[in-house]
């Protein structure tokens, strides 16, 4: 079997220099082709395109201070354990099972849940058979990257668009504070002198890359007190070198996943600190916002894990009509597709309508959405598990990031910590103004609008910059977006 894709190419999407207000508008042909159904390198795909992992790489020749094996690999990766390691032959199987099913998968990555290329012989017999098997899905693979110059020619043959390297430092004297060993050349090598190899390795590994035409995501995990301000000079450093996307994403240390960091108290980032990073990054290069550090066996759309669904003994009992299952995944990679391109469309004039407010001097308000994926303001407040935030000003709408909470209508009522849900998402809801969803009951209504917050289903089902806009311009006809509002607020 073999799976063919819609592409742009083929006429059913776009990717003619007519989508300038769009994200991917400024990319050059060739690029825009990679990343148009990359869900991780493309905002805009996310929401409509999924990726899975396989788990097929256990081993790793480095150890992180925010890492426990035991967990998933905490650069790609929310900390849980991996519910299957899979053989390459049980990873192919589990993927053409995933494509048929979920006709969204469009790209195939390898992250763990130790480093992929110090398991080559596994990585890359799994690569081999999916560019044989599965020519259409890309390929993608996620690194630590001391092994990348060693292993960079082998990498270049299977089809291999997208490589992640997670670069924390380039100062061995930072990394010596993140990394207390690697293994190089036979040797467990300590202290600065491994972060200086690393460092080395990383920025080699992202030359060559970038030599061979493949793009290149840095990945940086936030380490307050040990290299924030230091990723401003990582990103600067990275984008000279031509990488296509910098992720900065908040430490994970909680202290039951067992890491040294978490065991000895090093905090992670606030969702504000996390965001002034990025803005700080953003003045150098593209910053991703969507990341949902995924485990390193997910499957499905960023943000959901669809996972459960498909454990070898599920596989094994699925009855599959290939040919069948591969043309409803043409049909709905076009319709996707064109989605995509009446989107672009229509973000023109949002930006038009909204860059019209320019003379009034108006302030940025930031928004909330539940959202379940397409786009859309489709999820009930009590039933999201996150909520999308973005900011609406007179330069547009811009996606900041999202932010977990625990659903509220899940039954059980209780974070942790004596927190119940609807207390835990007017905390995350903090310096929001708004929150649009499908539905909302009157419980949680009452404390949002005391707290400041005021919830808004008259857009449910529409397309979530649109109806951000829109909110934006009656919030400034009703006069609530004056500078002298502002304080009030403030
Ligand atoms: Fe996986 Fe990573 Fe490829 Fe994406 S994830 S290997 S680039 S297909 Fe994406 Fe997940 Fe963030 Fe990674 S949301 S953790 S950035
Ligand atoms: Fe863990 Fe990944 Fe670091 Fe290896 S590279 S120690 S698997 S976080």
């Amino acid at each position: 079997m073999e799976l063919r894709i819609d592409t742009p190419d083929n006429g059913s999407g776009c990717t003619s220099g007519s989508c300038g207000s769009s994200e991917l508008g400024h990319l050059p042909e060739h690029i825009r082709a990679k990343v148009f159904n990359h869900p991780c390198y493309s905002e805009e795909a996310h929401h409509y395109f999924a990726r899975m992992h396989v788990a097929v790489a256990p081993a790793c020749n480095i150890q992180c201070n925010y890492c426990n094996r035991k967990y998933d690999c905490a650069n790609e990766s929310r900390p849980g354990v991996v519910s299957e390691l899979h053989h390459p032959q049980q990873a192919v199987k589990k993927v053409l099972a995933v494509a048929a099913t979920i006709p969204q998968m469009t790209v195939l990555g390898i992250a763990g849940p130790g480093d992929p290329l110090a398991n080559p012989e596994r990585t890359f017999e799994t690569f081999r058979m999916l560019s044989e098997q599965a020519p259409d899905i890309k390929l993608c693979v996620s690194t630590n990257g001391l092994s990348l110059p060693a292993q960079i020619e082998e990498l270049t043959k299977y089809n291999i668009d997208h490589v992640t390297i997670t670069i924390n430092c380039v100062d061995p004297d930072v990394g010596a504070k993140i990394y207390p060993w690697i293994f190089w050349k036979n040797q467990r090598i300590k202290g600065r002198a491994a972060s200086a190899i690393l460092i080395e390795q990383q920025q080699l590994g992202l030359e060559m890359l970038v030599a061979r035409g493949i793009l290149v995501k840095v990945n940086s995990v936030l380490i307050p007190g040990v290299n924030d301000q230091h990723l401003i000079e990582v990103s600067k450093i990275v984008k000279a070198k031509g990488a296509f996307l910098h992720n900065v994403m908040p430490l994970i240390s909680e202290a039951e996943h067992g890491t040294f960091y978490g065991m000895t108290g090093q905090r992670g980032p606030t969702s504000t600190e996390l965001q002034t990073l990025q803005d700080q990054c953003a003045g150098d290069m593209n910053m991703m916002r969507h990341c949902r550090q995924c485990r390193a066996d997910a499957v499905g759309l960023l943000g959901e894990d669809r996972g459960a669904e498909f454990t070898m003994d599920k596989i094994e009992a699925m009855d599959i009509n290939y040919p069948e299952a591969m043309k409803i995944r043409a049909g709905v990679h076009a319709a996707i597709n064109q989605t995509l391109e009446s989107k672009r469309l229509a973000k023109t004039s949002q930006v038009i309508n909204i860059s019209n407010l320019k003379q009034n001097k108006l302030r940025p308000v930031l928004m909330a959405v539940a959202s379940k994926g397409s786009d859309l303001i489709n999820e009930h407040f009590g039933h999201a598990k996150e909520f999308l935030v973005y900011e609406a000003s007179q330069n547009g709408v811009r996606f900041i990031g999202h932010r977990k909470t625990a659903a509220y209508c899940s039954g059980d009522d209780s974070c942790g910590e004596g927190e119940t849900a609807l207390q835990r998402s007017l905390k995350v809801l903090q310096g929001c103004e708004v929150v649009l969803c499908s539905k909302i009951g009157i419980e949680p209504w009452v404390p949002l609008e005391a707290a400041g917050i005021q919830p808004n289903v008259e857009h449910a089902m529409e397309s979530i910059e649109e109806a951000i806009a829109t909110v934006y311009q009656e919030m400034r006809a009703a006069g609530k977006l004056t500078l002298k509002q502002q304080q009030k607020v403030a």
